[in-house]
């Protein structure tokens, strides 16, 4: 018994472990139900009444000496790095996936659709980089309006007499339409157009639009009224009131341009509204007849509305962002201020 004992100190302090599992099994062997020192102690009852002291003492050293080990090699492996596989902590809560957030010119794009949508209106879409006679021939700009300009424009082709460009309103995806769906007409266009400008809190090179079509026979400006402050209540409440300022476009005839009341001073005036009360909102007008001649409709039988706005620019107003640029730069703590905008 007293050389199992001393084997036993030597295997204990020669003992090594480099993961968890190593400690918990040296344990075990030693100091386990059916351990070697356990066994010991069951041993020990046998022992003479006169060696009991001696080799209670030394049993005692032993078991003291192997949980020592034991709490000194589960120390080692915890600090060390490398075992991290064998020592991780399954209770620690995961890491959170984060779900990311509609945009919010997303957001107000798909709010001016679902409104449209509910006035019997479809989504109707067009290629980005377009010709010149969609852009602007077909929708009543002369040969020398400004708009054609490479200062205005960013052109793709130059030099003959249908240039390709980047568009710079959805209009020309509704001289497609006009040109080829069956009459009458009511679209709803969104999307992405170009115009060759400085950057800045109120413009940007690249913006959104959303521009709406009715064309059919005895279409009137009171349609277009009407339209116009419904979608306007829709979309900034129930008390918003509208005022239209005449203004000119080459596509339509009359024209005007559309204000809601300010929803933030109720009309009163604030710094929102520049103390007016009034919020510009869209442009729109009768399409000139011009222009649905020029896409194959009889002006005489068919009459049409139709009005843009930008889509950023209402999205400042409903949330009285101040820069456009924002909208631009994909800054996550700006994008997670609308993750409950939906
Ligand atoms: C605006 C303002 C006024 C417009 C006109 C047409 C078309 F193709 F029918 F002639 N589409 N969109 C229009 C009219 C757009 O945006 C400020």
């Amino acid at each position: 018994m007293r050389e199992h004992i001393d084997k036993l100190f030597e295997i204990i302090g020669g003992l090594k472990a480099s993961t968890v599992q190593e400690v918990e099994d040296a344990r075990v062997k030693l100091l386990g139900k059916k351990g070697e020192i356990t066994k010991l102690f069951e041993e020990f009852r046998t022992v003479p009444a006169e060696q009991k002291r001696e080799f209670g003492q030394i049993l005692n050293k032993l078991k003291t000496a192997a949980a020592a080990k034991v709490e000194e090699l589960r120390q080692s492996v915890d600090s060390n790095p490398e075992k991290g596989a064998t020592s991780m902590d399954m209770t620690i809560p995961g890491d959170i996936f984060e779900l990311g957030s509609r945009h919010p010119v997303s957001i107000v794009r798909e709010e001016i659709i679902s409104i449209f949508d509910k006035l019997g209106y479809v989504v109707a879409e067009g290629p980005e980089i377009e010709d010149d006679w969609h852009v602007f021939s077909a929708l009543n700009f002369p040969p020398e309006h400004p708009a054609r300009d490479m200062q205005d424009t960013f052109f793709v082709t130059t030099g003959n007499d249908n240039p390709i460009l980047l568009r710079t309103h959805t209009s020309s995806v509704q001289v497609r339409s006009m040109e080829s769906r069956p009459l009458p007409i009511r679209i709803i266009c969104p999307g992405r157009v170009f115009r060759n400008e400085a950057i800045s809190a109120r413009a940007h090179c690249i913006f959104h639009q959303v521009e709406g079509l009715y064309v059919d026979k005895n279409v009137t400006f009171a349609d277009l009224k009407q339209t116009i402050l419904l979608f306007a209540r829709e979309m900034f409440g129930e008390k918003t009131q509208i005022r239209l300022r005449p203004s000119y476009f080459p596509f339509t005839e009359p024209s005007a341009e559309v204000d809601v009341s300010c929803n933030i001073c109720g009309g009163k005036g604030c710094n929102i509204c520049k103390g007016t009360g009034w919020l510009e909102i869209m442009g729109c007008g009768m399409v000139d007849p011009n222009v649905l001649e020029a896409c194959g409709i009889d002006s005489k039988t068919y009459s049409g509305f139709a009005l843009g706005m930008g889509v950023e620019r209402i999205a400042m107003l409903k949330w009285q962002v101040k820069d456009l640029r924002h909208y631009f730069e994909n800054d996550i703590r700006f994008l997670k201020e609308f993750s409950t905008a939906l």
